[in-house]
């Protein structure tokens, strides 16, 4: 069984992405909000990043200025390993299945994160691929990036640049340090062609694991949650640690373990291993304050 037409799928691999609703049910989708809003009551306990993941980094990273009365969750790292409604979504679920038909019939989770952008938070993503963040021995990779809100033009949308997948890999490192976006001049290059990715709540965008995105801070007063998977056809081995890691790292949500491995030829800078919360510090180059 399909869950995405022909066209849906061509039209994936000819622009690096693809916009779909109803990606889960009303009732998997509920559940989804009525987690993550159990995390943001519970970040008003804290002053900093709380909790612990895997490789004992915080789970959950908080934006500077986050307070009980103005709470500024911004990450919450491998929620799948602390909730039953996020792991079944991530790996039994319609997109699941989409995500069989883009890069299956063998898929394989890498891993698991929720970005926030609560009202008011200055939260925002620089110019960045995430091939490089997370290279492997191919690149047929998808990041699926669910609306757990509505996402509107104004709380700080994904940005992406179609059709830059098939272009070059771009280093994340600048004199010397792994900041996790492109350099100024590219990134200004980007903002100039990208296109948003709005959509009702419960919708998703796959974007191909090569695809130069970002976005820009939430403007409005309704917040933007996104769960993003990252998902590698099963043939394709990790070629550097996993920076966020999760106990479900590995699980083959579909199809089934080919027991090979498929490469193909590229050259890119060895990312460095987040010391901190998220990707956000590294990209604000404030390690040293996490
Ligand atoms: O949260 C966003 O707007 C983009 C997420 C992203 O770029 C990432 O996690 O790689």
């Amino acid at each position: 069984m399909t869950a995405l037409t022909q066209s849906q799928i061509d039209e994936f691999w000819e622009t690096g992405v693809l916009m779909v609703e109803d990606a889960v049910s009303a009732e998997e989708l509920a559940a989804l909000r009525q987690d993550f809003a159990g995390w943001v009551q519970e970040s008003r306990e804290h002053t900093k990043p709380f909790g612990k993941a895997l490789d004992g980094r915080p789970r959950f990273d908080v934006e500077p200025g986050h307070s009980a009365e103005r709470p500024g969750l911004r990450r919450v790292n491998a929620p799948c390993d602390v909730s039953e409604a996020y792991l079944q979504v991530m790996s039994d679920s319609r997109m699941t299945d989409m995500v069989a038909d883009l890069i299956g019939p063998n898929v394989k989770h890498h891993h698991n994160k929720i970005n926030s952008k609560l009202p008011d938070a200055a939260t925002q993503v620089k110019w960045h691929q995430d091939f490089p963040f997370t290279p492997h021995s191919n690149t047929d990779l998808v990041t699926a990036l669910l609306m757990v809100d509505e996402v509107t033009e104004e709380n700080g949308p994904l940005e992406v640049v179609t059709g830059s997948h098939k272009g070059p890999l771009h280093s994340l490192w600048h004199d010397g340090a792994f900041t996790g976006a492109v350099d100024d001049k590219l990134a200004a290059e980007f903002q100039a062609d990208a296109i948003t990715c709005k959509g009702k709540a419960g919708s998703v965008c796959f974007m191909h694991t090569c695809v130069a995105h970002g976005s820009a801070p939430n403007l409005s007063q309704q917040p933007r949650t996104l769960f993003i998977t990252v998902y590698s056809a099963a043939d394709a081995a990790a070629c550097s640690p996993n920076p966020v890691p999760s106990m479900h790292e590995g699980l083959i949500v579909r199809g089934e373990d080919p027991h090979s491995i498929r490469s193909t030829a590229y050259t890119v800078a060895i990312p460095e291993y987040p010391k901190s919360a998220s990707f956000f510090h590294q990209q604000a180059q404030d390690i040293e304050a996490a």
